[in-house]
């Protein structure tokens, strides 16, 4: 809650702060990047293995990795080094003078072919389930467009009044505290936590890839096409992820920074962009002060926000139970 009250009071400081620079002839990147979001997806230094996992897709993910393929591949490789090993030992040349001359062995055979192939089976199921997890969502909350372009990232929330931006690497000398070199972009996506969002990806010239490690997504961005996935948040925080396929002489200078908030933080910051919050879309009787009104009255008053609130608890749990 404190976060929350931090990031609207930045917000509205921020914007007032705007509105003096532009004034004065400056103009300031959008809101979100005053928050004290701690990092969560980011590579680190000496890193092995994933990085914390914080969606649902990127849990089963690191299981499949860890307590499946990795035991399957551990077993397999010592069983295969212990033969060769064996057979150096016992049948070189000097320990066995006189080779056998058996060329078949049907019961041999017919073990190391089916063997494989049960093993083979035991890793499809799990596998073939993933791929349909990661595919698409029955019930998204919201989609997020994003297009990839030589070389950043355009970003469109349809949702949400059409908010658009493009985000740009922070190039090492413009990098403020906090920001991480070749991973900071200049407008951060904004996202809501606990919300099942849909990610639509294309590109405008070559291929591109949109992947964020922490929440287990990777997709091409292909032009004239495309293809979907979706991500659910589960924890506050800033998440980097990069450009993953070779799109040309900026491909390692294409960086994503998702900044994960609340869903209240989330909604100041679509007012803040000049949208409009999909229940606020429908309600609208067509004037831009009642829908205005109506994101004051949200954001301040208490009362109402605890009148809501179980109403949207209530939604939460449905998603939830569905998504089970
Ligand atoms: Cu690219």
């Amino acid at each position: 809650m404190t976060t929350h009250r931090l990031f609207s009071f930045f917000t509205r400081r921020l914007s007032a702060l705007a509105a003096w620079a532009t004034m004065l002839g400056y103009s300031l990147p959008a809101a979100a990047e005053t928050t004290d979001s701690p990092i969560i997806g980011a590579p680190k230094e000496w890193g092995l293995g994933f990085q914390p996992s914080a969606s649902p897709v990127k849990h089963d993910m690191v299981w499949f990795h860890n307590e499946l393929l990795m035991p399957v591949i551990t077993v397999i490789t010592i069983f295969v080094m212990m033969l060769l090993l064996y057979v150096m030992v016992r049948f070189n040349a000097k320990a066995n003078p006189k080779p056998s001359k058996t060329t078949h062995n049907t019961m041999l055979e017919v073990v190391w072919t089916l063997v494989p192939v049960i093993i083979l089976v035991i890793i499809v199921v799990p596998s073939m389930k993933l791929l349909y997890k990661a595919d698409k969502t029955s019930d998204a909350e919201m989609t997020l467009n994003i297009k990839g372009y030589q070389w950043y990232w355009g970003y469109q929330y349809p949702d949400h009044g059409d908010i658009e931006f493009s985000a740009y690497l922070v190039p090492e000398k413009d990098l403020k505290p906090g920001q991480v070199r070749l991973l900071s972009t200049d407008n951060p996506v904004v996202l809501p936590v606990d919300t099942n969002i849909r990610l639509l990806v294309t590109a405008n010239d070559v291929i591109h890839s949109w992947a964020m490690p922490a929440l287990g997504v990777k997709v091409d961005a292909v032009p004239g096409r495309t293809n979907e996935t979706w991500t659910r948040i589960e924890k506050e925080g800033t998440y980097f992820g990069q450009c993953s396929e070779i799109c040309g002489i900026n491909h390692g200078f294409m960086p994503i920074e998702i900044r994960a908030v609340s869903k209240e933080a989330f909604a100041n910051w679509v007012a803040a962009q000049g949208g409009k919050m999909p229940e606020q879309t429908a309600a609208a009787d067509g004037t831009a002060q009642a829908a205005e009104v109506k994101t004051e009255a949200a954001t301040e008053a208490p009362a109402e926000e605890a009148a809501e609130a179980p109403a949207e608890e209530a939604a939460e749990t449905t998603t939830e139970e569905a998504q089970h």
